[in-house]
C-alpha cells in the first residue's frame, strides 16, 4: 500500500471512542465540512434552505438539482405513490392514546409498512415510504393524540409538508405559517454525510440485505436518543427551564446544569467545529417568523452565553450552537405545542437522506452492493480459558 492510500492509522488511543473520525466507507449524498456544515451534493445547505422538500430529495437521490421537468415528474411520481396500503397503520388504534414515545410510534409505523415491501426492491421501497410519510406522521399525530381520525383526507397535490397539515385540520394563517417552518426544517435535516449514528445504524442493519423498512426503523430507534435526535425536544425543554433571557441568569442555568452533570443542548458537535450553518439558518427564520417570543429570546440569549461557558473545559470540541438549538423553538412557534414530538419531524426529514444512502450502498460495486458490515473489536481482559 502506497502512503497516499493510507486514510487513517489505527492507534489504541483510538477504540472506545465511539469510532469518532475513522473512515469506514463513503458517501455520495451529502458531505460535513467541520466549519462550513453539510453540504448536499456539493451544494452549502444555507443556500437549500429555501427549496422546495421535494427538490432536495430529489437533489439527494439523483445529486444534481432538478430542472423544472425532473421536478415535475418526480412530484407526480410521489403523488403517484403516496396511497398507504389498506390497514397498514392501524397498529396505530391499537397502542394507547398518549402511550409510549412517539419515537417508537414512527418506528412501529415504518415497520407495519414493511407489509408492502417490494421485493427487495428498495428503490421503490424508498420511493414508496417517502411518498407515505405525510399520511404516517399525521396519523401518529392524531392517533397518539387522542384526536381520532386524520381532519381532512390525504391530498399529496398539496406536496408533502402541506399535505400533512392539511391532514392535521390546521388552516390559514397557523397553516401558512406551519408550512413555512416545516418545509425549512425538512430540508435542514434531511441529511448529515454517512457517520451520524442513524444513518450509520440504518445502513449497518441495510448491508445485510434487510428491507428498506427494517433499516429505517433501526435508524429511526437511534435517532430516538437525547444525545442524537431527541436533542430537539430535550432543547426545547431546556429552554422552557431557563425561563429567562436576562445573560447573567441564562449563565448561572448553563452552570448550574454542568455542574449537576446534565448536557447542555444544542451546544456541541462529534464532527462540527463551529456554529452548526443550520443553527445559523433557523436563527434568521427565528428572526423573520418570531422575533419577539420569549422562547426565541431565551434561545437568542443562550446562543451568546454557552460557547463561553462551555468554551472554558478544553474537553468540549466545539462549544457552538448545534442545529437542535433552535428547531424547537421554531416548531413550538409553528404550532406544535409538544415537544416530546419534535423528533419525528426530524426523523421524517432523515428518512429520505438515509434511503437516499441505502440505495447508493445497495446500487455499489455494480450492483452487488456493499459487503455485510463487520468491524472489528479488539478483544480485552479475556483471557483463554479451560472449564
Ligand atoms: N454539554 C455538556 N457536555 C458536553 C457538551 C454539551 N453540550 N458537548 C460535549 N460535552 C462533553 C462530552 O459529554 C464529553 O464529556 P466526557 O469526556 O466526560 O464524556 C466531552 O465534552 C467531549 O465531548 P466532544 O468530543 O466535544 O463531543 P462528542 O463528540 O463526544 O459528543 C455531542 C457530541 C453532540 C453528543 C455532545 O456535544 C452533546 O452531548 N451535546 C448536547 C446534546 C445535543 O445537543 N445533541 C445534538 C447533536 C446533534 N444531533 O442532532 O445529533
Ligand atoms: C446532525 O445532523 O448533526 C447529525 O445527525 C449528528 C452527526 O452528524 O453526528
Amino acid at each position: 500500500m502506497t502512503d497516499e492510500n493510507v486514510l487513517f492509522q489505527v492507534l489504541d488511543s483510538h477504540l472506545d471512542t465511539g469510532m469518532r473520525g475513522i473512515p469506514v466507507g463513503t458517501c455520495k449524498t451529502s458531505f460535513v465540512d467541520p466549519v462550513d456544515g453539510v453540504h448536499y451534493a456539493g451544494y452549502p445547505i444555507a443556500d437549500l434552505s429555501n427549496v422546495d422538500p421535494e427538490d432536495a430529495a430529489f437533489l439527494l437521490f439523483n445529486k444534481n438539482m432538478p430542472n423544472e421537468n425532473e421536478s415535475k415528474l418526480w412530484k407526480e411520481n410521489l403523488v403517484k405513490c403516496s396511497e398507504i396500503p389498506l390497514g397498514s397503520l392501524d397498529i396505530f388504534d391499537s397502542i394507547g392514546v398518549g402511550q409510549g414515545h412517539p419515537m417508537d410510534w414512527l418506528s412501529m409505523g415504518i415497520m407495519s409498512l414493511a407489509r408492502a415491501e417490494k421485493d427487495n426492491d428498495i428503490s421503490s421501497d424508498a420511493v414508496n415510504l417517502i411518498a407515505w410519510m405525510p399520511e404516517l406522521m399525521a396519523r401518529l399525530f392524531m392517533s397518539r393524540g387522542g384526536r381520532g381520525d386524520i381532519a381532512n383526507p390525504s391530498n399529496p397535490s398539496l406536496g408533502m409538508v402541506g399535505n400533512f397539515v392539511s391532514m392535521l385540520g390546521m388552516e390559514g394563517e397557523e397553516a401558512n405559517r406551519a408550512e413555512r417552518i416545516l418545509r425549512s426544517f425538512l430540508v435542514l435535516h434531511m441529511d448529515h454525510g454517512g457517520g451520524n449514528l442513524s444513518t450509520f445504524a440504518g445502513k449497518a442493519v441495510a448491508s445485510s440485505r434487510s428491507s428498506l423498512f427494517a433499516s429505517i426503523a433501526s435508524a429511526m430507534n437511534a435517532l430516538s436518543g437525547p444525545l442524537h435526535g431527541r436533542a430537539n425536544q430535550s432543547c426545547l425543554e431546556f429552554v422552557q427551564k431557563v425561563g429567562t433571557s436576562d445573560p447573567d441568569e441564562v449563565e448561572a442555568f448553563v452552570r448550574g446544569e454542568l455542574a449537576a452533570k446534565r448536557p447542555i443542548f444544542g451546544f456541541g458537535h462529534a464532527v462540527l467545529r463551529a456554529e452548526d450553518p443550520r443553527a445559523t439558518v433557523q436563527m434568521g427564520i427565528g428572526e423573520e417568523v418570531c422575533p419577539d417570543d420569549s422562547l426565541f429570546a431565551t434561545v437568542r440569549t443562550l446562543r451568546e452565553v454557552a460557547p463561553k461557558v462551555l468554551g472554558e473545559n478544553p474537553k468540549i470540541s466545539n462549544p457552538n450552537a448545534n442545529v437542535d438549538l433552535v428547531s424547537g423553538t421554531l416548531l413550538y412557534n409553528a404550532g406544535f405545542r409538544k415537544p416530546e414530538y419534535y423528533t419525528t419531524f426530524f426523523g421524517w426529514a432523515r428518512v429520505i437522506g438515509i434511503s437516499a444512502q441505502i440505495v447508493d450502498e445497495r446500487n455499489s460495486r455494480e450492483g452487488k452492493g456493499v459487503p455485510i458490515y463487520r468491524p472489528k473489536y479488539i478483544a480485552r481482559d479475556q483471557p483463554v480459558r479451560r472449564l
